[in-house]
């Protein structure tokens, strides 16, 4: 288990004082211009040492895409971009930060910002989050008024500015382009990859997106040194790590742990165990809702890193951690998230607007008990059909929950179809 001086984020739930006095008493703030004197370079190959993989879900390395912002300017200004747009069912960790430890965020915005040579950087945060705006508001102003943003940053001669941009609502505006699309003013609506932001994003400009927890984990990381950081969970799975915990669980949390952490001690040091039991356990959700769920019997054994998940075919995404007991009707958990799909998806690409739709018209057969059970298999197919045929992830996203589904439950699905069968067979003996 991580101890308590190991934690990044040692503000979780408000416990002490977020504005800038408390977050200087947490050690935030102190000697930045030193970390920023060791120059970009160095900060670079330091990420890259730490073994910091993008904790917004793809597990992209932090340091690496860092390396692909331009060292000279051919005219252009560079940015970096924090998506803030936390919208992932199950997921508040990045809530938390902002809520509750926003200096941490806005000084790894300075230091990552230095790193690549941005001019400026901006957050873009889930309109929701309006308490979350207001901490990380304030938390920019004392900084600015501190003089660690702006010009001559922490005395360092580097200007930087940081803006705070709020979303309206729109989960498509979480992927890294749609977000870039929105911040200028336009439909969030995803643009083709490549380009990479790195090369062509913001106006054009070369652009770096970071998830929120991807920054906020850097000033510790440069300060306490790359090794102490990879230090933790296994060889390419390295780092502390924000778990959200919700579901059929006696105490659902937010938590830092180290990463490589077993499910199942994970659920019980944190989260007072599975309600009713380890025993109760149907199936776990590891990392938001655009994985595949794991079975009862691959939570004996799961190891909540990057590479185990995938080798499961299923991910650690943003390690919202979601737990069903056995009381959990799966068809229509997941029908549940067709739906949610199917609503936010943007429409620009043929596979995902029709695919979504056709894939929540059948799970809402299945549901009911009202399909033919050989249109489980034509359901996979449609999913197959779309999954790596879209322009940007949401098509992957509403297809592989579904296919979690079908790998572990298809027994669940076919019985209910023949429930269904036999009791319509049984009311027309009747009549
Ligand atoms: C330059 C290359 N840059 C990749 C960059 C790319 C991006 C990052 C990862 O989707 C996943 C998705 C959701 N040159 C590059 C390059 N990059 N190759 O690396 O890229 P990618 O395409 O692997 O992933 P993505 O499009 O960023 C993210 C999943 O995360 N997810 C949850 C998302 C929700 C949230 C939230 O609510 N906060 O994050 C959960 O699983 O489905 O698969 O920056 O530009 N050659
Ligand atoms: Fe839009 Fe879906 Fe295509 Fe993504 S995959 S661009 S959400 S239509």
């Amino acid at each position: 288990m991580l101890k308590d001086q190991d934690r990044i984020f040692t503000n979780l739930y408000g416990m002490h004082d977020r504005s800038l006095k408390g977050a200087l008493a947490r050690g935030h703030w102190d000697g930045t211009a030193n970390l920023l004197a060791l120059g970009r370079d160095k900060l670079i190959d330091m990420v890259k040492a730490s073994g910091l993989r993008g904790r917004g879900g793809a597990g992209f390395p932090t340091g690496l895409k860092w390396s692909f912002m331009p060292k000279q300017s051919d005219g252009r200004p560079s940015y970096l971009v924090v998506n803030a747009d936390e919208s992932e069912p199950g997921t508040c960790k990045d809530r938390e930060i902002m809520r509750h430890d926003p200096h941490t965020l806005v000084e790894g915005c300075l230091i990552a910002g230095f790193a690549m040579n941005a001019v400026a950087g901006y957050i873009y945060i889930r309109g929701e989050y309006i308490r979350e705006r207001e901490a990380l508001q304030r938390a920019i102003d004392e900084a600015y008024d501190a003089g660690y943003l702006g010009k001559n940053a922490c005395g360092s001669g580097y200007d930087y500015d940081l803006y705070l941009h709020h979303g309206a609502g729109a989960y498509i505006c979480g992927e890294e382009t749609a977000l870039l699309e929105s911040l200028e003013g336009k439909k969030g609506m995803p643009r083709m990859k490549p380009p990479f932001p790195a090369g062509s994003g913001l106006y054009g400009c070369p652009t770096t997106v970071n998830n929120v927890e991807s920054i906020a984990v850097v000033p510790t990381i440069l300060r306490r040194g790359p090794e102490w950081f990879s230090g933790f969970g296994r060889p390419n799975n390295a780092g502390t790590k924000l778990f959200g915990i919700s579901g059929h669980v006696n105490n659902p949390c937010v938590v830092e742990e180290a990463m490589s952490i077993s499910l199942r001690e994970l659920l019980d040091r944190h989260c007072g165990g599975v309600r009713g039991g380890w025993k109760n356990i149907k199936a776990v959700i590891p990392g938001g809702s655009s994985v595949p769920m794991l079975n009862a019997a691959q939570c004996e054994d799961a190891i909540m890193d990057f590479d185990w998940l995938r080798e499961q075919k299923s991910g650690l995404g943003t390690a919202a951690v979601i737990v069903m007991d056995q009381s959990t009707d799966v068809i229509k958990a997941i029908w549940r998230l067709s739906k949610f799909y199917k609503h936010e998806s943007c429409g620009q690409c043929t596979p995902c607007r029709e695919g979504t739709g056709w894939m929540m018209r059948v799970m809402d057969r299945l549901v009911k008990g009202e399909a033919e059970v050989e249109e489980i298999d034509m359901l996979l197919s449609v999913t197959k059909q779309v999954e790596g045929h879209t322009i940007c992830a949401l098509g992957d996203a509403a297809a592989w929950p579904i296919q979690g589904l079908v790998r572990h439950f298809r027994d669940e699905i076919e019985d209910r179809i023949k429930a269904k069968r036999t009791g319509r067979m049984g009311a027309m003996a009747a009549e």
